[in-house]
């Protein structure tokens, strides 16, 4: 089976086992989990803040900073289709009872104009908006990566406005490489920034939530509240320790991967999205009954909505695969 669902479906590369099975453990509640201090150190220093939580998932990294930098009755601003929106649950009304209003994007970049339109006057019948989110790379926007001049006025806007922010950085790494710009750099000015370790990146589990001393030290406390204190999980954290130091700069390899997928299967008259980074999104008018031929072919996708199809590069992928998934799509189109 060529697994093309996500880039979360990748198994520890030996290397990485073999860093787990020699992680220094402690007891991470009580904070002394060595291995998990390095990695928060480590990963504040790549993100350009001053602190860092490691947490079980990049939902509960976003969830921890909208409850985080919110008040039950305040107004979110997202772009629509973002993660937060549309695959978190409704989580941030549940957890944070906020009110989420989704802000038109394309390809998941907001406009700091529509953010404009999108703050009201203050009166006293309106939720007060209190916090802007971004997510980048935007995996409904096709793996896109935002201009980091986008980024800074959306930041600046956002600071001028009293709002906090907060960024998905899910994929940041995707983004860096992609565009060769810092993650530090990419995320200045954002006062939060979640990255995941299971998605390019080759863990098997974890996110790190960055910001400030003050601030990590209030996400320590929901994170625990929602149950995501952990023990001896250095064993994880070993496994982003050793992703951060080898599997970075590799995700160029997805990125050629899934321009070649996109070409190969454009080529063969699919109405496939071109690609920045690890995904290629195929606008089809039956998404689900195609991912059902293709699995039964040989080839796993994910139908993310009634007419699109994702398929998405990872570390557990080669060259032939991708050969392989476009030859398959060929048999298919021919039928
Ligand atoms: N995304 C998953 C699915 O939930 C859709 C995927 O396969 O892409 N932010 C972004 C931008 C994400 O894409 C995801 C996962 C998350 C947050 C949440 O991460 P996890 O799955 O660790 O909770």
């Amino acid at each position: 089976m060529i697994d093309l669902r996500s880039d979360t479906v990748t198994r520890p590369s030996p290397g990485m086992w073999e860093a787990m099975s020699h992680a220094e453990l402690g007891d991470d509640v009580f904070g002394d989990d060595p291995t998990v201090n390095r990695l928060q150190e480590v990963a504040a220093r790549l993100l350009g803040k001053e602190d860092a939580l490691f947490v079980p998932s990049g939902t509960m990294g976003n969830e921890v900073a909208i409850h985080g930098h919110t008040r039950p009755g305040d107004r979110i601003l997202v772009a629509a289709d973002a993660h937060v929106i549309a695959h978190e649950t409704g989580a941030p009304a549940v957890i944070s009872g906020v009110l989420v209003e989704s802000i038109p994007a394309r390809r998941g970049i907001l406009d700091p104009d529509c953010i404009v339109a999108a703050i009201p006057a203050p009166d006293i019948h309106v939720a007060a908006p209190s916090l802007l989110c971004v997510e980048n790379t935007s995996n409904s926007g096709g793996g896109s990566v935002y201009p980091l001049q986008t980024l800074d006025a959306l930041a600046a806007l956002a600071r001028d406005r009293g709002l906090r922010t907060h960024m998905d950085g899910a994929r940041i790494f995707n983004a860096q490489v992609a565009s060769g710009i810092p993650a530090a750099r990419i995320a200045r000015g954002w006062d939060s920034v979640t990255f995941c370790l299971s998605k390019g990146l080759g863990c098997p589990v974890g996110s790190v939530l960055c910001g400030t001393r003050a601030w990590i030290a209030h996400a320590r406390r929901i994170r625990k509240m929602l149950g995501g204190g952990m023990r001896q999980v250095g064993i994880l954290a070993a496994a982003g320790l050793y992703a951060l130091e080898h599997h970075v700069d590799r995700l160029a390899e997805d990125h050629v991967r899934a321009r070649r997928l996109y070409e190969g299967l454009r080529s063969q008259g699919w109405g496939a999205e071109q690609s920045e980074t690890n995904m290629v999104y195929l606008q089809v008018p039956n998404a689900l009954a195609l991912a059902d031929a293709l699995m039964e072919a040989g080839v796993a996708c994910c139908a993310l909505a009634p007419d699109r199809l994702r398929l998405v590069t990872h570390l557990d992928l080669g060259d032939a695969d991708v050969e392989e998934a476009i030859a398959i799509f060929g048999k298919l189109r021919c039928r």
